[in-house]
C-alpha cells in the first residue's frame, strides 16, 4: 500500500533557501523521508536521470542546470506518494501551476521550477536506483 518516489529540490530551490519550506511541506503532509542528501550531480548521472528527454531541444540546458550547483535528493514514502508528491509540486510550467503548489507558490520559470518528482511508480524505482543504489529493489 505504501509507495515511494524520488524527490529533488533542484539547484534553484537550494540557492534560494527553499529546502526547509519544501521538506516542511513533505513532513506536514505526512509522507515519510526514507533518504535525504545534499549533492552536486555528475553530468553522467544527470543524463541518466533525464534520459527520457535526450532528444528534446532543451536537454542540454536541462542537464547544465541540474548539475550547476548543489541539489537535495530524497526518497519519500507513503500512500499514493508518487501522485501525491506530483500534486504538491504543481504543473511543470509555473505559469500554469496552481497557487498552493510548490511551483505555483515559488517559481515563474519552466527551466527553474524548484522541484522534481517521479511521474510513475516505475519511474520512481528507476530514479531511486540511480540516486540511491542502496535502496534499489
Ligand atoms: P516534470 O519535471 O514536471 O516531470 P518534464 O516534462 O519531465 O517535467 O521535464 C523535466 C524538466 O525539464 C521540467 O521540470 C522543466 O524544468 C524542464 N523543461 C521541460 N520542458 C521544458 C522546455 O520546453 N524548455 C526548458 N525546460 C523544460
Ligand atoms: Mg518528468
Amino acid at each position: 500500500m505504501s509507495e515511494r518516489t524520488l524527490m529533488l529540490i533542484k539547484p534553484d530551490g537550494v540557492a534560494r533557501g527553499l529546502v526547509g519550506e519544501v521538506i516542511g511541506r513533505i513532513e506536514t503532509k505526512g509522507f515519510v523521508l526514507e533518504a535525504l542528501e545534499l549533492r552536486i550531480l555528475e553530468r553522467e548521472v544527470a543524463e541518466r536521470h533525464y534520459g527520457e528527454h535526450v532528444d528534446k531541444p532543451f536537454f542540454g540546458e536541462l542537464v547544465a542546470f541540474i548539475t550547476s550547483g548543489p541539489l537535495v535528493a530524497g526518497v519519500i514514502s507513503g500512500r499514493g506518494a508518487v501522485a501525491g508528491w506530483r500534486s504538491m509540486m504543481g504543473a511543470t510550467d509555473p505559469a500554469n501551476s496552481a497557487p498552493g503548489t510548490i511551483r505555483g507558490d515559488f517559481a515563474t520559470l519552466l527551466s527553474e521550477n524548484v522541484v522534481h518528482g517521479s511521474d510513475s511508480p516505475e519511474s520512481a524505482e528507476r530514479e531511486i536506483g540511480i540516486f540511491f543504489p542502496d535502496l534499489a529493489r
